[in-house]
């Protein structure tokens, strides 16, 4: 109790001195899914695992109000192709004042806004207009302090292609054709003591980046690679990426620049060793890590970070890749998927669940197997695929392996269930029938979607569709 005491006296005194913050261990919120989780369901998930700080993937214009009172701390964001709504004085006084200063001042405990995202990135978000963010952030930050909310930290997020790839930590630096505006970024954050943000995908740096053992992504390695550097020996590709990143910014000439993860996950499905068990041993190898405080060999201490990601998003984009919609820790209906202790106590237990939400009904749309007008079967196919989320049967993910029959039976109900089990929708000129006995084989799951709270309403049992 005393040491509480005088630890959070310590960081008391941290934080007036720079600004920075305790370490926590925080969750980021994405909502791109047909059928959304109830945000108060969401509040009640993170206070009863004791998750403290949750990053919204948006400003949750529309649900921040939830979050009033609760303790959370929130860090919202405002997306690349937002930008052009703040990017002058005027525009931004309304941005900050509609998505910041007023829910703050209706008890919601907004810590963070993050601009953009990714500036200077050339693998997964190339098309992000690095020129704009900056200037919009430069703004957003002064408006902040005009409007006496100093306290809000003003950030953006950036993946480990800004460095150059290099085998150890020492060599690493920024990448040569964005060192100048980097420099500039790195003088804004100095300036206002904010921290460096890096979203760190480990399995993605070890084996496509890398091309090292896949052990090597995991903290609690099972294999004897290992990467020495000078006196220094790394045994996981955590460490190594935030020694990286710290090496960068001490030849940038900010040595003791903090450094923030604002994502770090494994995801289950859509992409080379991405799933469930893979993604609940990082998850405890990295949990242990962080609970112990040791940090790394040249940032020892308390770590901050967010867990990438609270549940599925099963309309995010997948130009960059199919695994973006599978980095759930719980599934699109507030199922865990795996253990995972958020209390850092390194206890092997589920995590709790989302409580109070409704599933729709045990009923599946499936292919009857007429397959004798193959045209009419490929465009019902097609017409499911492109609306719906397909993404669990291709190449080396969960579903990949069913038969025909199966492969069009997933995408007619994915197609059903994202239109919320409408009778019509699961006709398919004919093809179609409903059943209610689950057709899932083996890992490979056809989901049912749940209840979503902004249009529908069930009363007795019954959806009302309003
Ligand atoms: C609010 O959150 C902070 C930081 O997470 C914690 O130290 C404090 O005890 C919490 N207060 C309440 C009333 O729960
Ligand atoms: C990027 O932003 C700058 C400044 O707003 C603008 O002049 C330029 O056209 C933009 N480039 C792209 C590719 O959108
Ligand atoms: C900014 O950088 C200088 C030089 O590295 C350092 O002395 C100072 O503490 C930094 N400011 C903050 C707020 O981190
Ligand atoms: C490791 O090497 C660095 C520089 O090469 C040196 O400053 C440091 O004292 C060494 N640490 C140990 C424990 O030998
Ligand atoms: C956490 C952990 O078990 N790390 C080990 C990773 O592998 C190296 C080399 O075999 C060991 O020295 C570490 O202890």
């Amino acid at each position: 109790m005393k040491m509480r005491l005088q630890m959070s006296l310590m960081c008391f005194i941290v934080l007036v001195i720079s600004t920075q913050v305790n370490s926590f261990v925080g969750i980021t919120w994405g909502r791109l899914q047909t059928q959304q989780l109830v945000p108060s369901m969401v509040v009640d998930m993170l206070l009863q695992n004791k998750i403290p700080q949750l990053r919204l993937m948006t400003s949750g214009y529309d649900i921040v109000e939830i979050f009033s009172g609760s303790n959370i701390s929130l860090s919202v964001t405002m997306g690349n192709q937002y930008l052009s709504q703040a990017n002058r004085n005027d525009l931004a006084y309304v941005w900050v004042n509609d998505r910041i200063k007023d829910p703050i001042n209706k008890g919601v405990n907004i810590v963070e806004v993050t601009i953009g995202s990714e500036p200077f990135s050339n693998s997964f978000f190339k098309e992000a207009n690095n020129t704009q963010i900056m200037p919009v952030l430069k703004l957003i930050r002064d408006t902040l302090d005009d409007m006496k909310l100093g306290h809000v930290r003003a950030t953006t997020g950036h993946g480990m292609d800004v460095l150059k790839v290099t085998k150890f930590p020492s060599e690493a630096e920024f990448r040569d054709d964005i060192k100048k505006p980097m420099l500039e970024s790195l003088q804004e954050f100095n300036r206002t003591g904010a921290p460096f943000v890096i979203y760190m995908f480990p399995i993605h740096f070890v084996k496509e980046i890398m091309n090292y053992p896949m052990e090597f992504a995991f903290m609690n390695n099972k294999s004897g690679f290992k990467i020495v550097d000078g006196n220094i020996t790394y045994t996981n590709a955590v460490e190594l990426m935030i020694d990286s990143l710290a090496w960068a910014l001490k030849k940038a000439g900010y040595p003791n620049m903090k450094i923030m993860i604002g994502q770090i996950g494994w995801p289950t499905d859509g992409y080379p060793h991405a799933n469930i068990k893979n993604a609940e041993r990082f998850h405890k190898g990295l949990l242990k890590y962080v609970a112990s405080k040791k940090g790394t060999p040249l940032r020892p201490g308390p770590l901050d970070i967010y867990l990438h990601s609270l549940s599925d998003e099963n309309k995010f984009r997948t130009v960059y890749g199919t695994f973006q919609r599978h980095w759930g820790i719980y599934r699109a209906d507030g199922n865990p998927k795996y253990k995972i202790d958020f209390s850092l106590q390194d206890r092997d237990e589920y995590p709790t669940q989302a409580k109070g939400i409704v599933k729709m009904p045990n009923r599946w749309c499936k292919f009857n197997g007429d397959t004798s007008d193959m045209n009419l079967v490929n465009k019902n196919y097609d017409l499911s695929c492109d609306a719906a989320d397909c993404t669990r049967l291709e190449k080396g993910a969960s579903c990949d392996g069913l038969n025909f029959e199966s492969r069009i039976s997933y995408a007619f109900n994915a197609y059903f269930q994202k239109n919320k089990q409408s009778l019509k929708k699961c006709d398919f000129d004919g093809l179609g029938q409903i059943v209610a006995t689950n057709p899932s084989v083996g890992n490979c799951e056809f989901p049912i979607e749940i209840l979503a709270f902004q249009d529908q309403i069930v009363q007795n049992g019954m959806v009302l569709r309003i």
